[in-house]
């Protein structure tokens, strides 16, 4: 019987592991049993038999890309709204005037879980086209027991029905829905005393996640939604300091999250406070772009205290309609100035640890998943640097 499943010679790899991007040119990679078997220069390679041999013929090796933030699972379109905005519209006047996340909960909640299916897949393929193995995918458009199970489930199915691995976020705490207008501490212990247990129960969430700023959540009915996914021993992370700086960063430090996603608002204070408890820096060019925003992430704070940078698509209808990952690479470094190593990094390593998932993926190293994407490039830096060229050979998954 042979040793390794799979080969891969005369292949250059980017393993993407310690700070840089872990170049072995000439290289080889093996796979057996769904994991990285060997990897190194190919004239170190041991003298052992493979189930398949593949000549890749000088092409680049990735870790498959990751989507750590998105929203691709709703109902409906927003492109009106998006008119309404360039027409000089604030997001935030849409939202509280009944449209913006609201409008895509109507929409969403009139779905069968068929239709919300069939209208996610689309997107989620347009991600592993582009080479994304890996996504995060929210609720938070059902704000509703059943409607937030059933965007679980249709999220649940994608993974199930499609070579994505597919992680799902419970993110209930998005916006106070109609019928709990004014009483948005009601609908937090609704979320916490039935919603929550019962997600948990099933399995159908990762993590946890919610919207900190004026127009969603205050901090201290996430705190209480954050003590009670503790309790249920679910991860938390926390759209953070969006269009305000509210105390995101902090919040989501003070309770260990994951992550905080955004940040364009962040303090020195927030950001000490990241990288004191260790949570990855989620950045999304997308929402920005859409949102037309001015104020930018503080990147170089993040950098010079060593927080974790990842970046995301943040794929939903109303701030981010953006199905490509390599998109947000290429946004975050023209509007953010982020290197296309940090651009890269962001999508792999990063995004792993984002997700809990750095001991399982994000690099080539022996023992973590055969997630891997071939490239037709000269270098991996291309990755940030072309817009719209097709440079994605393969994307060779676990099963
Ligand atoms: N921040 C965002 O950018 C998205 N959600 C969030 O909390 C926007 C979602 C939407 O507008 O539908
Ligand atoms: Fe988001």
């Amino acid at each position: 019987m042979a040793d390794w499943d799979l080969l891969l010679t005369d292949a250059h790899v980017a393993t993407m592991r310690g700070d840089g991007y872990g170049e072995i040119e000439d290289a080889a990679l093996a796979v057996s049993d769904g994991a990285i078997a060997w990897v190194g220069p190919q004239a170190e390679r041991p003298e052992v038999d493979a189930a398949e041999t593949r000549s890749l013929g000088g092409r680049w090796l990735t870790p498959a890309l990751i989507d750590c933030h998105t929203h691709l699972v709703f109902g409906g379109d927003r492109s009106a709204e998006f008119e309404q905005r360039l027409e000089g519209t604030r997001y935030e006047d849409i939202a509280r005037a009944g449209g913006g996340i609201m409008s895509t909960v109507r929409a969403t909640r009139e779905m069968s879980s068929d239709a919300l299916y069939a209208a996610a897949l689309p997107r989620a393929q347009a991600l592993a086209r582009e080479g994304v193995a890996t996504i995060e995918i929210k609720s938070g458009y059902g704000l509703d027991v059943d409607n937030e199970i059933k965007m679980l489930e249709v999220a649940r199915r994608l993974g199930e029905s499609t070579e994505l691995d597919v992680r799902t976020t419970l993110l209930a705490a998005h916006a106070v829905p109609t019928e709990y207008a004014d009483r948005a501490d009601d609908y937090i212990d609704m979320v916490c005393d039935e919603l929550l247990p019962l997600v948990a129960e099933r399995g159908l969430a990762d993590a946890v996640d919610a919207y900190l700023e004026s127009i969603a959540f205050t901090a201290p009915q996430i705190a209480k939604r954050f003590r009670k996914a503790q309790q249920l021993e679910l991860p938390v992370k926390l759209h953070a300091d969006q269009l305000s700086d509210s105390g995101g960063a902090e919040l989501a430090a003070h309770f260990d999250a994951l992550s905080a996603d955004h940040l364009e608002f962040t303090s020195k204070k927030g950001v000490k406070a990241m990288a004191a408890a260790g949570a990855v820096a989620v950045l999304l060019p997308g929402a920005y772009l859409t949102l037309g925003e001015s104020q930018k992430p503080p990147v170089d704070l993040l950098r010079d205290n060593g927080v974790p940078i990842a970046v995301a698509s943040d794929c939903n209808p109303g701030t981010s309609p953006i199905c490509s990952l390599r998109a947000a690479m290429i946004l975050a470094s023209r509007l953010f100035g982020l290197t296309p190593l940090e651009c890269l990094a962001g999508v792999t390593r990063e995004a792993a640890r984002a997700l809990g998932l750095a001991d399982d993926r994000g690099t080539l190293d022996v023992g973590k998943r055969a997630d891997i994407a071939v490239w037709d490039i000269g270098h991996p830096r291309e990755l940030a640097y072309w817009i719209g060229t097709p440079q994605l050979v393969e994307l060779l998954v676990a099963d």
